[in-house]
């Protein structure tokens, strides 16, 4: 079992814990044992084969947990996972594929209209019976409808770092095979997109057969959907697709060009050459039958006189134009990040001491770190009130003595209440070195009210930036009703900032958000919000989808070094 399979076993239990409306704190264990899983960069099968570790020593993982994973990586099952499930039709689970239905409401649709399927609630949406329930009324019932066709197509795409993982393990399966030169995952993944349908792989090898037997013993198939000369499809146990292609030399670069896509971008560069009396397609560049590019991707887009693109801009926006005026961005790259500013530490849910935190983020060269914990409003993650955050920051600057050119920014992650405004008083606030505000509740709240909440948090003089400002959560929410654009004019207009939260679940501002925010000129934070020592990986995430966003290094504010941004600071409070 790999890490993400393990913990996707511990979401569900937390799914199903909290569907029975067991204790939150309990249902919260899972949770956060579930994403620290997920962020290890080690797999969990090779420590417990390994046998010289307690996995109680990883973040989050206590006794019990920990047996737990072993008798998993054992058995491939959980006895307590059998138990809930016993409990729970396993159907009712799919209920919760739909955006805003949480595991309560689910559990009322089950329980007083005995709906165990999509299909079911579609039906009890139109009957208009959803609406008499308790607690959902008509709009509610809209949304649901609406939610349960995104849940059928978001349901078959799968993170990018979902992607990524299946995509190193395919490489390392794949690359022994003799006489294979090149292999390179093309499509939305080459892209970096934050969501990905399917898997394209382009070999370049002697002959096809070796790389395509060799596909067809990954451990992960489930089925083998085609295999003709060159090419071979293959769908994997989680429902996943990867399209191998085996190319010749001279046409690589034309086909890594083409299945890199997007399809939107390819539409343009077809113009393009035809436009000058060329053809494009996956074989090369052509003048009547003669090649005259594709072995490499530089020259394919040098044949029609155009710089070779980053494929993170390839969308079909404004790379064409860019190009035109010899002004492609100069794209941020992990390099030039110094520091992290939105982070979790154990005085809220956090899994690592500020200190344990503060010594990776040197391990990593940063010059900087802002703890940011939670505001005691948010009580299942245990929440700051004023006067435990005020010892938090006493403790944080006895802790700041012991490093030279290292520096802990006082941070909160400062809810905005339901009501609006914000959770902590100014005269704390006004403590702070660096505040982030955020929405976790009244999420469904419509657009004038949400959008008016974060507006007003802009406006305070002590917060500088906005925090996971849509609160989508991919393949699983879609963002708060909020008016993203006016949110980013108010940003503009009080002199903040936007975060783009580098969660791989979140990656919140999205590219094109990120894109908005740099023509209105608010510089964005790319914050990890991690809530343990490997959660600051997810740092090239948040990169990667800034580049897609077309950010610089000048963009990005944590791009900074210390000097610079102490001097930045306080121009971002007023
Ligand atoms: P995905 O898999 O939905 O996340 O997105 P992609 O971009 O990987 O799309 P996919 O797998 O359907 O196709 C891979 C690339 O192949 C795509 O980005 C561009 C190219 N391609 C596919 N179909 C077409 C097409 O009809 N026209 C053009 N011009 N290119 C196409
Ligand atoms: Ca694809
Ligand atoms: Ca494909
Ligand atoms: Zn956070």
């Amino acid at each position: 079992m790999t890490n993400a399979e393990i913990a996707a076993v511990f979401e569900q239990i937390a799914d199903l814990l909290e569907f029975q409306g067991a204790n939150p704190f309990r249902v919260r264990a899972y949770r956060t044992a579930a994403r620290n899983i997920g962020e290890l960069t080690e797999p969990l099968a090779e420590i417990v084969a390994a046998g010289d570790r307690d996995l109680t020593e990883l973040p989050g993982i206590g006794q019990d947990l920990a047996e737990k994973i072993v008798t998993l990586l054992k058995t491939g099952s959980l006895p307590l996972l059998e138990v809930l499930k016993s409990q729970v039709p396993e159907s009712v689970l799919t209920l919760l594929r739909v955006p805003g239905l949480g595991p309560k409401r689910a559990a009322a649709l089950y329980k007083k209209l005995q709906i165990t399927t999509l299909e079911e609630l579609r039906q009890a949406c139109l009957d208009h019976r959803v609406r008499e329930l308790e607690g959902f009324g008509s709009k509610t019932e809209e949304n649901i409808l609406k939610g349960i066709e995104a849940a059928i197509q978001a349901g078959q795409r799968i993170l990018w770092y979902e992607a990524d993982q299946i995509v190193q393990s395919l490489r390392e399966h794949l690359e022994p095979t003799a006489g294979l030169h090149r292999l390179v995952p093309a499509g939305s993944y080459r892209r970096g997109k934050d969501t990905v349908g399917d898997l394209d792989f382009l070999a370049l090898a002697d002959t096809p057969d070796p790389v395509m037997d060799r596909l067809a013993t990954f451990r992960g198939v489930k089925d083998i959907l085609a295999r003709g000369d060159t090419k071979m499809s293959i769908v994997l146990q989680n429902g996943i697709q990867v399209d191998l292609r085996v190319v010749p030399a001279e046409s690589f670069g034309a086909a890594l060009q083409y299945f890199t896509g997007s399809k939107e971008h390819n539409v343009i560069l077809r113009g393009m050459a035809k436009n000058r009396g060329l053809k494009i397609n996956e074989y090369g560049v052509f003048r009547g039958e003669e090649q005259i590019a594709g072995r490499e991707e530089e020259e394919v887009y040098a044949a029609l006189d155009l710089p070779w693109f980053p494929p993170e801009l390839r969308e079909g926006r404004k790379e064409f134009e860019w190009a035109a005026a010899g002004k492609l961005p100069d794209l941020i790259t992990l390099d030039d990040i110094r520091g992290d500013l939105h982070i979790h530490s154990t005085w809220s849910d956090g899994m690592a001491t500020i200190e344990e935190i503060a010594e990776a983020a040197r391990a990593r060269g940063y010059q900087y770190i802002a703890i940011t914990d939670h505001s005691q409003r948010v009580t299942v993650a245990n929440g700051l009130n004023a006067e435990r955050l005020l010892a938090q920051w006493e403790a944080i600057d006895r802790l700041a003595k012991k490093w030279r050119g290292f520096h802990i920014l006082k941070g909160v992650e400062v809810d905005i209440l339901e009501a609006g405004g914000l959770d902590l008083p100014d005269e704390v606030l006004k403590e702070a070195d660096w505040v982030v505000a955020s929405v976790h509740f009244g999420q469904n709240q419509p657009r004038d009210q949400i959008t008016r909440r974060m507006i007003d948090a802009l406006k305070n003089p002590y917060v500088c930036a906005i925090a996971h400002p849509t609160g989508r959560l991919l393949v699983e929410r879609p963002p708060y009703e909020v008016d993203i654009d006016a949110v980013l004019r108010a940003a503009r207009d009080y002199g903040k900032m936007m975060e783009l939260n580098a969660h791989p679940r979140r990656l919140d501002l999205d590219d094109v958000a990120c894109a908005v925010a740099k023509a209105y000129g608010v510089p964005i934070a790319i914050s990890t919000d991690a809530h343990s020592v490997s959660g600051l990986d997810a740092m090239r995430y948040g990169v990667m989808q800034a580049r897609r966003g077309g950010l610089t290094r000048a963009d990005v504010v944590n791009t900074r070094p210390w000097r610079e941004l102490k001097k930045l600071l306080p121009k971002y409070r007023k």
